[in-house]
């Protein structure tokens, strides 16, 4: 049988003959399982939208070419893309709301466990709304902010967009997307409008269902953007922080307890709250107290503001319980395996789930609520430092592998950076840069992991290739997490790695800033919701030009994207004007118009376009080409 490599993570790959050996299957096995997986769903050419389905169209034209409705292939692989486009925005949206909401009772004085922990980030904000906020007390601005927010789930004007997406984008690309009615006015009802459109018997027009699909998407960039900027508000927007990353900051000698998920309301309380109970943990016998670690985006969340590190991110989830060391995994929402609670009970480690609407059977739940938020993380922490007794000394395994990582570069920061070198005009010497070709262009990498590719594989061999070809580079996500795991957020690994170009310049921001060196390869600017943070600094770029973020050497790569909030990231990179690379094939090759509309004709549209490419060398090469074509319409 053909060898498989599942993982080029070398702890992950450890953990892997440890479950081998302990006969505990993992989401490798399972993939294995699951192969071979269906070709009329791979394709997207499988309908059950309705109960007269499913219905299949063959691929080869021979079989039928209709569903029993009459819906052709172009229909249902819209259909299909525009669902999970709306189920992206609502996953991410909820998040946003959640945080909303949060800073809305906060200022009503019904939450004594957060506070706003960046004035002058809610200040910012304010002043991007169009609050004012002179002379006010912080709490009302903050309540404003947050009435101000909720307006884009409850506006009812087709015409007025929504507040945050208006403020966040620059003016031209506002206009160009109002021109193709897919600015949302209200993430709600363009999330239940996607639905209904796509129920049996409505939109069966492929562009106009996928138009729709983009204006969910960009529903989903709003939801981000107010879920970033609303959290840096709360808990303080990312500044650079030096820490470490991969399954060995799990300590033998701690009460290991990981967040797990997404939503920063919960997983910032377990860490201010763990180390008050130190001392509890050391009366256990865990000489280093409670160790608290990051997994999947709540991690890279907490590893940006406050240099928790990060043990794993989403593929290798799994194998933080594997190590006999983790006392307890605590879940809040998105990205969580449930097999977790199953091979936690091969072990000691409690599985806590904390969202009343995300639980797992087999696991524990423990309700979580703003309102009591401490006295919550304090019972799971407790439960942790239980579990802790319960250890099976003779099963610990804990890879000895981890990097260090420098990261949190939010906006604020890579401008504050900069600003170390023109303190007038912070922007001057990147854009100077790119002028004279020392960087050619940028590059977001993000997204998944997906068991259709190697783990972090893809990640590393494009960020290395692109970084020998000058191109600045900025990870979120899953992403974000593979290079904080080998070593690539690391100023040696921009001295190994770094094209010249690229190397001077970030040396001389480093240097500037005070880092006696460069500044790492590559950026870590936090989770799949902190994409948003690298629009914002593309748009501060496109504004200071004054032309449109689709003129900007500026590409986005998803090279192992699964979910379907990366579905609708990477759709709203396209319609934001963005070339956006997925190494995934998506689930639409049954349509070649579906295709041809999202990888050739929304370049005319929106300026940004799929490109589709599951090899990393190759998929590095295009996204070149694709940085070259940009300099050369900006006559560069
Ligand atoms: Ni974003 Fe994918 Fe999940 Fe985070 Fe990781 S899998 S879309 S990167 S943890 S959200
Ligand atoms: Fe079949 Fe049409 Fe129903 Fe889809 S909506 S399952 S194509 S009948």
């Amino acid at each position: 049988m053909e060898k498989i490599t599942v993982s080029s993570d070398p702890a992950a790959t450890e953990m892997l003959a440890v479950a081998t050996a302990a006969g505990i299957d993992t989401v490798w096995d399972r993939h294995r399982m699951q192969q071979p997986q269906c070709g009329f769903g791979s394709l997207g050419l499988c309908c059950r939208i309705c109960w007269k389905g499913p219905c299949r169209i063959d691929p080869f034209g021979e079989g039928p070419q209709f569903g029993i409705c009459g819906a052709d292939r172009d229909t249902i692989v819209a259909r299909h893309l525009a669902r999970m486009m709306a189920a992206g925005a609502a996953a991410h949206s909820e998040h946003g709301r959640h945080i909303a909401l949060a800073i809305l009772h906060l200022s009503q004085g019904r939450l004594a466990d957060y506070k706003i922990h960046d004035e002058a980030k809610l200040l910012a904000v304010a002043g991007r709304l169009g609050i004012a906020a002179e002379g006010r007390a912080v709490l009302d601005v903050a309540r404003d902010v947050a009435l101000k927010t909720l307006e884009d789930f409850q506006n009812q004007d087709d015409e007025t967009p929504c507040n945050w997406i208006s403020a966040s984008l620059p003016a031209k690309r506002i206009d160009r997307l109002r021109q193709l009615g897919v600015l949302p006015h209200n993430i709600d009802a363009t999330v239940a409008r996607t639905m209904a459109r796509t129920h049996v018997g409505c939109d069966a027009d492929y562009t106009n269902v996928l138009l729709g699909g983009i204006r969910a998407a960009l529903a989903d960039f709003n939801g981000m953007v107010l879920a970033t900027e609303l959290s840096d508000a709360l808990f303080g927007t990312p500044s650079p922080v030096v820490t470490t990353a991969n399954l060995g900051v799990i300590k033998p000698t701690a009460v290991n307890v990981a967040v797990n998920g997404h939503n920063p309301l919960l997983s910032e309380v377990i860490c201010d709250v763990a180390h008050e109970m130190d001392a509890e943990a050391r009366a256990a016998g865990a000489k280093d107290g409670v160790n608290v670690v990051g997994i999947c985006c709540t991690g890279n969340e907490v590893m940006v503001r406050h240099g928790i590190p990060l043990a794993t991110n989403y593929l290798s989830q799994e194998m933080a319980i594997l190590t006999g060391a983790l006392d307890a995994m605590v879940v809040d929402v998105q990205c969580i395996m449930p097999s977790l609670a199953r091979v936690a009970a091969c072990f000691h480690t409690q599985v806590v789930t904390t969202m009343d609407e995300n639980k797992i059977s087999g696991a524990t739940h423990v309700s979580f609520h703003e309102e009591t938020a401490r006295e919550t993380a304090r019972r799971i922490i407790a439960l942790a430092i239980n579990a802790f007794g319960r250890r099976d000394q003779a099963r610990i395994h804990v890879p000895d592998v981890k990097h260090t990582a420098i990261v949190g570069f939010s906006a604020e920061a890579v401008i504050g950076a900069l600003s170390k070198l023109d303190a007038e005009d912070p922007l001057k010497p990147l854009i100077d840069n790119i002028v004279n070709g020392n960087i050619q262009g940028v590059a977001l990498l993000g997204g998944c992991n997906n068991t259709k590719s190697t783990q972090d594989e893809s990640f590393q061999v494009i960020a290395k290739t692109l970084a020998k070809n000058n191109v600045l580079l900025l990870a979120t996500g899953c992403g974000a997490a593979a290079f904080a795991k080998h070593g690539l957020m690391t100023q040696e690994a921009t001295n190994l790695y770094a094209g010249d170009g690229l190397k001077a310049v970030l040396t001389a921001i480093g240097r500037a800033a005070g880092l006696d060196g460069p500044l790492p390869l590559v950026l870590h600017m936090g989770s799949c919701v902190d994409n948003s943070r690298a629009v914002a600094l593309a748009t501060a770029l496109a504004d200071k030009l004054g032309v449109d973020l689709s003129d900007l050497p500026v590409v986005v790569s998803a090279p192992e994207a699964m979910s379907e909030k990366a579905v609708a990231i990477g759709t709203w990179a396209l319609a934001a004007g963005f070339p956006t690379h997925l190494g995934t094939v998506p689930q639409a090759g049954g349509s070649a118009n579906v295709v041809k509309l999202v990888t050739e004709d929304a370049k005319g549209l929106f300026g940004g376009y799929f490109l589709v490419e599951p090899d990393p060398e190759v998929a590095a090469g295009k996204l070149v080409a694709a940085i070259k074509e940009k300099r050369a319409g900006l006559g560069l």
